[in-house]
């Protein structure tokens, strides 16, 4: 990283937070739940030098982003007219919130304030935050994370052939049928319509009981899956950690790691073979970062969890770098989105993370 004293001055002015509700073009059909408008909650960061800091925060469902957008107020009532340098805000942050918990719509909302800092001051420094970062431009290895919900096994078929569309040669299907033989079912009539070397993952998204757990990893062990996510209760790191030692399928959690602090908790528990932090979650820049370099030490690989514009500027400098998750939601809405090319994504060589609003497509989509 560049010595923040190398940084240009910014200075914080004021915070907006704009929510739009932008339709998807595969529907998220999880085991807890379908989803087919994305709620985003646009973030900006103003300051008295003229630069505007962006970062969106996918906010689950609608309700929450006017809580988060309530926070940002109190974000910006203690900011205004600090010096934005996001790593001594996240601090002063954490100290202001500490009553209250880093955690929630707390920690999203200061998780959008970070990323939209970084965002400035990369601006600010005419480079893309990569390399503000440290590192370069490249190509991250991505796998297409859109569709492939719960659904029948013929349109599950269709929709997996239709994701590697740009060259993807990776794909993520949901599990969490009612029965074992119905996620097989899932699982086989993907695996029928893709080239035996695209790499499939699934991901239960915590709908397993321990038990059912080792019992239908037992039976997926067999089919050349390329990692099992969140089978479990996200927090049961105990429970994970057998189903590491009894299933050949490397296990992947993370994006419910809150901080990095639980992403040690969960790294100590050897509760994992890979992990995929969230940059919501994590806090930002800065705790993506912080969790990068907690993964090299322990030396196990690290993907990331939706945000995919920002997400491959930060696992350039992740050591241990593994997959993107790719997600095409915020494409309706910025000028440029990220662009996928053989199945990377490409870090676009812009100042900044690259992300800016498409003013028209924001106003269609705002509630
Ligand atoms: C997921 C969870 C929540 C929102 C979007 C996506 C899913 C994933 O668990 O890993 O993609
Ligand atoms: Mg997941």
């Amino acid at each position: 990283m560049t010595h923040p004293s190398q940084n240009p001055v910014l200075t914080l002015r004021a915070i907006t937070a704009v929510g739009v509700e932008v339709p998807m073009t595969y529907v998220l059909g999880t085991s807890r739940g379908a989803i087919s408008k994305a709620p985003l909650l646009l973030i900006d960061v103003t300051t008295e030098e003229g630069v505007t800091g962006r970062a969106y925060l996918w906010s689950y469902f609608r309700h929450a982003m006017p809580a988060i957008a309530s926070i940002l107020r109190a974000v910006e009532d203690t900011m205004r007219g600090e010096r934005v340098a996001p790593e001594a805000l996240w601090d002063k942050l954490a100290q202001r919130f500490a009553l209250i918990g880093v955690q929630g719509i707390v920690r999203m909302a200061m998780a959008g304030f970070d990323v939209a800092c970084w965002d400035a001051v990369a601006t600010a420094a005419g480079v893309p935050l990569v390399r503000l970062l440290g590192g370069e431009p490249k190509r991250i290895p991505a796998y297409n994370s859109c569709g492939l919900g719960l659904m029948k096994t013929d349109a599950l078929a269709d929709e997996a052939e239709k994701l590697l569309a740009g060259g993807f040669r990776a794909i993520k299907l949901r599990l969490g049928y009612p029965t074992l033989e119905d996620d097989l079912a899932a699982v086989h009539a993907v695996k029928k319509r893709i080239p035996a070397d695209v790499a499939l993952m699934v991901d239960y998204n915590q709908a397993l009981s321990a038990g059912e757990a080792l019992a239908r990893g037992r039976a997926l062990d067999h089919e050349g899956l390329y990692w099992l996510e969140e089978p479990i209760r996200h927090d049961d790191y105990a429970g994970a950690n057998r189903l590491k030692r009894d299933l050949d399928l490397p296990i992947q959690i993370g994006e419910n790691f809150s901080l990095v602090a639980g992403m040690q908790h969960a790294l100590d528990a050897n509760a994992c073979d890979y992990v995929m932090p969230d940059l919501e979650r994590i806090g930002g820049v800065t705790g993506f970062s912080q969790a990068a370099a907690l993964a090299a030490e322990r030396n196990i690989k690290m993907s990331s969890h939706l945000y995919p514009e920002v997400s491959a500027h930060l696992l350039a400098v992740t050591p241990t770098c593994h997959y993107l998750e790719y997600m095409d939601w915020a494409d309706k809405i910025v000028q440029e989105p990220l662009r996928i090319a053989d199945g990377c994504a490409v870090i676009p060589d812009r100042p900044g993370s690259g992300v800016v609003w498409d003013a028209k497509a924001v106003e269609r989509y705002r509630v």
